[in-house]
């Protein structure tokens, strides 16, 4: 039987090599796209060299994009590929834009213009709902993005469910809350901790800058939610599905589970507020509802926070220890 082959923007970031490692489980034949760089990026997919195909392009490049779906010949496409970062978005908030908003776009004309049967799932973000309207939000909450990247997903998911209504093209929104694992950029508030933790317990840190301790985030794994990417475009017809826990729970109760993890209970003397790392506009709480997941296809979360916590400090723990 002929192999069934996916192309999957954002190869090497944390969502692209989850995604990677499930579809080669499941006998894919997998094309990842990933940008030129001056150095190579591949500590998320070392140990899938040899097993994928990388394709260079960039969702800024429209002719890359045509060419990358010519090159790949793909069943399904996974645009993963992203800015991100939401506190950069203010910084480059037009580049934000052009990659996270119009390179959707231009991933879609290039299903178009091929022709092909492709199906496409479009990563879209809980900072869609940034102030929520409505808590837990589901997939009918009205969106009410707080930054530059959440409005750049509202485009994105609108444009593509135009595509799919104007042209017919199996294309899904997944509306993913945050979703965390060992290969989360060091960037982010979940992996700034881990590591930050495992090097005050080596004695290499004494303490961690952080901003808004206040915030919630609705944090599942990412190796679970990929399952979910992959289930949506099984469906006999595309739609667009919320992927959450429904759980959520401050900065300060991941602080407090992963300092539990080094043995130390009283942690303030270890984190330091800097204003720099406070954003303009703050996404106080999300939360989602997955229920249409469940029913559709039956996805629940599986790892739990105090999992996911304990299994990045222990992993940022044995990089350092190397
Ligand atoms: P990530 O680790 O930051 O990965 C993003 C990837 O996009 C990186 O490999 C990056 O390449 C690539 N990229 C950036 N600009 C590009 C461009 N112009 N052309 C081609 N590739 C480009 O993000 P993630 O956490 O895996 O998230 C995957 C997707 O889900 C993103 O669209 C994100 O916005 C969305 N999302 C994530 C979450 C979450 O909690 N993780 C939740 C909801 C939605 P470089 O390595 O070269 O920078
Ligand atoms: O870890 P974060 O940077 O993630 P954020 O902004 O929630 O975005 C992530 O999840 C989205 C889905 O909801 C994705 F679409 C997006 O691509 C990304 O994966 O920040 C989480 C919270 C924020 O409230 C932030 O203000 O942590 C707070 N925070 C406090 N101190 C900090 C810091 N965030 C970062 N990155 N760094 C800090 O020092």
């Amino acid at each position: 039987m002929e192999k069934k082959r996916a192309l999957i923007t954002g190869i090497n970031g944390m969502d692209g090599s989850h995604l990677a490692d499930f579809l080669l489980d499941k006998n894919y034949e997998i094309f990842g796209l990933e940008r030129r760089s001056s150095t190579k990026n591949r500590q998320n997919t070392a140990h899938l060299e040899g097993k994928i195909n990388f394709i260079v392009g960039d969702l800024t490049d429209q002719n890359s994009l045509i060419r990358s779906i010519r090159v790949s010949d793909p069943h399904e496409i996974y645009n993963l590929a992203a800015q991100s970062f939401v506190a950069e978005s203010w910084n480059t908030p037009e580049q934000t834009g052009d990659v996270t908003g119009l390179g959707t776009l231009r991933m879609l004309e290039a299903i178009r213009e091929s022709r092909k049967d492709i199906k496409i799932y479009q990563a879209c973000s809980s900072e869609m709902f940034g102030q929520m309207i409505e808590n837990p939000a589901k997939e009918t909450t009205p969106f009410n993005p707080r930054s530059p990247y959440g409005a750049a997903k509202v485009y994105s998911y609108y444009i593509t469910k135009n595509y799919r209504e104007s042209y017919g093209i199996f294309a899904t929104n997944g509306i993913l809350f945050n979703h965390e694992s060992e290969r989360r950029g060091h960037e982010f508030v979940t992996r700034k901790i881990s590591d930050g933790v495992a090097r005050i317990k080596l004695g290499l840190a004494n303490n961690i800058e952080l901003g808004n301790l206040e915030a919630r985030r609705d944090w599942g794994y990412a190796p679970d939610f990929v399952e979910a990417m992959w289930a949506m475009l099984q469906q006999p017809e595309p739609d667009d599905y919320v992927i959450a826990t429904g759980r959520d729970y401050s900065i300060r109760d991941f602080l407090d589970e992963a300092f539990r993890k080094i043995g130390i209970e009283d942690w303030s003397n270890h984190v330091v507020q800097k204003s720099e790392f406070f954003r303009p506009a703050e996404v106080d709480t999300l939360c989602g509802d997955y229920s249409k997941a469940k029913e559709k296809f039956n996805w629940e979360p599986k790892i739990s926070f105090k999992e996911i916590v304990s299994r990045m400090v222990e992993n940022d723990l044995r990089i350092l220890d190397r």
